[in-house]
């Protein structure tokens, strides 16, 4: 809590004191809950120092600015977005498990955590998994692939692709200051006034909330501007919309989705700052405000944002079920369709998310209709895919493994999502367990399942090796067994009408329940922690494994028609697309691995300072924001805007790669596709794999010529 300070005090530190940090707090009080939070706290001080010590005693600072920090590369700042949302997943998992071994031990009695803390966890988790988890994931994903699958160099943006990334972070980095420096916001990841009133929640979680969301929405919308102009402007020549690969498809709904829903989550969280810093009234109950506005443009976002998660992990699913049965996809027009309907109808469904509120009987039962119509397309969808399956050459491997689970556990979300489309049923389970159950039974197998399959489909051509398959499959088992496990005992505890959201339980009857959801998140922790086994495993093993051909899978799309990984200006010559599938029938047709007639001369964008720039600036403005020191937020308001400015005025921004260079790498790759091996796809999991499909080698004939 804030106590008053005065003066100069207060002049240069704010509302900054002593007492934001943790440890004093658990040293003036003691108690159990205070000191999980001091640790939490440590975890991230010390972490910090760690890896911060690792970096200078490996000597790796310059090499991370000037290859990682400061890039424009598509690719790199997509494998940034991957990691990035690696690290919030493995915080917002850790905090899954204190939640469900808070309720399971706190039943008429304690537990670990006081209430108060207690509702920043639930905070926190959602808002990280859904804004600093699923959203940097997706994001990486588009931002690596989608360039490669329509053949272009880079995204349409390459400096607004940086600046996106480093807003992103920013607000990240300020979800983890608040461990260690104040507190979280108790009004759950939407946000809700009066919860988030100054009246009600003095504090400053709300501010950190605002503020952290804002960086996020901010990135997220340039993000969607840059990759619905790559797509719109950057396909090589011949890629027409309908020889677009699906993941670009639902890569560019989602982009418009962004375009049109972040832009209400942005006024929204202003206008709460404006009630909050200014005295305004948006949202209060007196002065003539209405929370009902706030709860409808949330929404208005909240619900399209339900699809831009979705959206690109259908793509992820496409492609995989594709390669895996090798076959072509079935019904791609219709999968089209499909995604363009979820993506125009998903604007006409927020209302679902508070029946409760009172608009009446003929709005409710409207929407609930617009709800269940949803269903539809994505019913088209699964059957889609199933028929993609049907009579192919079916491999179970990992990302096989998520898909086929996604397709299961997804349908089963999707029925008791109709329950809750119709508002008679929903006044009896919202705000219980039921609908906790719901969504993370939609957006579990929907999103991250998803992101962990494209994540180990793409990741050979990403760094040039397969990630080991055995750990991938025991990966796969803990995510699909620990889900039943942790979801399924809520819907029931949802159903007798145990709340959502709560600290203490007063039925014993809910017990073995709760039990068993306490041991399905730790499986789903272990499901976690395997895929960190599996990356290191695979990186100590990765000279077995390379598949520097960079076909490992036998697929279909571009991306696949480069070495893996790609050369940084992604293609030597830029292709030219007859068909769907454009790499698959290249192969057939000995069009691929051939030496170019020409090669050109290329220009890349420079590396930039400006991204990181922005980004700390930014971050640091919203913490002087937070804590209400003036000096620094107008300080580095001002430092953000200033760069912004500074770099118009520069003109040398791009450099070239000399024909020679291009042509050199690109003849050494395709030296190296006519001494591989070719493999069968029944091997393609063993050290066999070079990244060349069997069947489709290199016409010797036409040689290096
Ligand atoms: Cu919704």
């Amino acid at each position: 809590m804030i106590t008053e300070t005065h003066g100069i005090a207060h002049a240069l530190l704010g509302n900054l004191t002593w007492a934001a940090l943790p440890y004093v707090r658990a040293w003036r009080d003691p108690s159990l809950s205070e000191i999980i939070g001091a640790g939490a706290g440590s975890m991230v001080v010390l972490g910090a120092i760690a890896l911060f010590a690792l970096i200078t005693w490996l000597g790796k600072w310059r090499y991370l600015w000037t290859e990682w920090f400061t890039t424009l590369d598509h690719k790199k700042l997509g494998i940034m977005y991957v990691l990035l949302a690696g690290v919030m997943l493995t915080r917002a998992l850790i905090e899954a498990m204190l939640i469900r071994t808070q309720q399971a031990t706190a039943i008429n009695a304690p537990g670990l955590v006081e209430p108060g803390h207690f509702a920043q966890l639930f905070t926190t988790h959602g808002s990280i998994m859904v804004f600093f988890m699923a959203m940097p994931f997706l994001i990486g994903l588009i931002n690596y692939v989608v360039p490669l699958q329509i053949g272009a160099r880079d995204m349409a943006f390459p400096y607004l692709n940086s600046v996106g990334f480093w807003l992103t972070a920013a607000g990240s980095a300020l979800m983890m200051a608040s461990l260690t420096i104040g507190e979280f916001s108790t009004g759950g990841w939407s946000g809700y006034p009066p919860y988030t009133e100054l009246a009600y929640s003095g504090g400053v979680g709300p501010d950190y909330w605002i503020w952290a969301v804002s960086l996020s929405s901010l990135g997220s919308m340039t993000v969607g501007i840059n990759v619905a102009c790559t797509i719109f402007k950057f396909r090589a020549p011949g890629m027409g919309f309908m020889r677009m690969p699906l993941f670009c498809w639902t890569s560019l709904c989602t982009a418009i989705l962004m375009i049109f829903a972040m832009p209400p989550l942005t006024v929204v969280t202003l206008l709460l700052a404006g009630d909050r810093y200014l005295g305004m009234h948006f949202f209060t109950d007196g002065g003539g405000g209405n929370m009902m506005n706030y709860a409808n443009m949330f929404w208005l976002f909240g619900h399209p944002e339900v699809y831009i998660l979705i959206l690109p992990a259908f793509g992820v699913f496409s492609e995989v079920i594709s390669a895996f049965s090798s076959k072509e996809l079935y019904g791609y027009t219709s999968l089209v369709l499909a995604t363009t309907a979820i993506a125009v109808l998903s604007f006409t469904v927020w209302l679902h998310h508070f029946f409760t509120m009172g608009q009446g009987a003929d709005v409710n039962a409207a929407f609930g209709i617009a709800t269940m119509t949803i269903g539809i397309p994505t019913g088209v969808k699964i059957y889609d895919w199933i028929f993609t399956m049907f009579r192919g050459e079916v491999r179970f491997t990992p990302p096989m493994l998520f898909s086929i689970a996604f397709m299961m556990t997804f349908v089963i979300g999707g029925f008791t999502g109709i329950i809750l489309a119709t508002p008679p049923l929903d006044y009896m389970v919202h705000d219980t367990l039921f609908l906790v159950a719901h969504f993370h039974n939609m957006l579990i197998p929907g999103t991250l399942y998803g992101m962990i399959a494209g994540y180990m489909f793409w990741f050979p051509k990403a760094f040039g090796f397969r990630l080991n398959e055995r750990w991938g499959r025991i990966s796969f088992s803990c995510w699909a067994g620990g889900f039943f496990l942790a979801f399924f005992p809520l819907y029931v505890l949802g159903a007798a009408g145990m709340a959502r959201r709560t600290q203490e339980v007063f039925d014993p009857a809910f017990r073995p329940w709760l039990y068993i959801a306490l041991f399905g998140a730790l499986v789903l922790f272990a499901g976690l922690a395997s895929l960190f086994i599996q990356l290191y495993v695979s990186i100590r093993d990765r000279a077995e494994n390379m598949v520097p051909i960079g076909d490992p899978w036998d697929a279909r799309g571009l991306e696949w028609s480069v070495s893996a990984p790609p050369p940084e200006w992604n293609f030597a010559v830029i292709p030219h697309v007859g068909n769907r599938d454009a790499f698959y029938w290249r192969k057939r047709n000995h069009g691929a691995y051939v030496r170019a007639d020409q090669y050109k001369d290329i220009e890349l964008p420079k590396n930039l300072m400006c991204g990181p720039v922005i980004g700390v600036a930014a971050g640091l403005c919203c913490f002087g924001l937070i804590w209400h020191i003036w000096w620094i937020a107008s300080l580095f308001a001002a430092a953000s805007v200033l760069t912004v400015i500074a770099r118009s005025f520069q003109r040398d921004t791009t450099r070239t790669i000399p024909a020679a260079e291009v042509e050199a790498v690109d003849r050494r790759w395709l030296a190296g596709a006519h001494a591989s091996r070719p493999v069968p796809r029944q091997q393609e999991e063993t050290s066999l794999n070079q990244g060349l499909a069997e069947g489709f080698e290199p016409d010797r004939a036409h040689g290096l010529a």
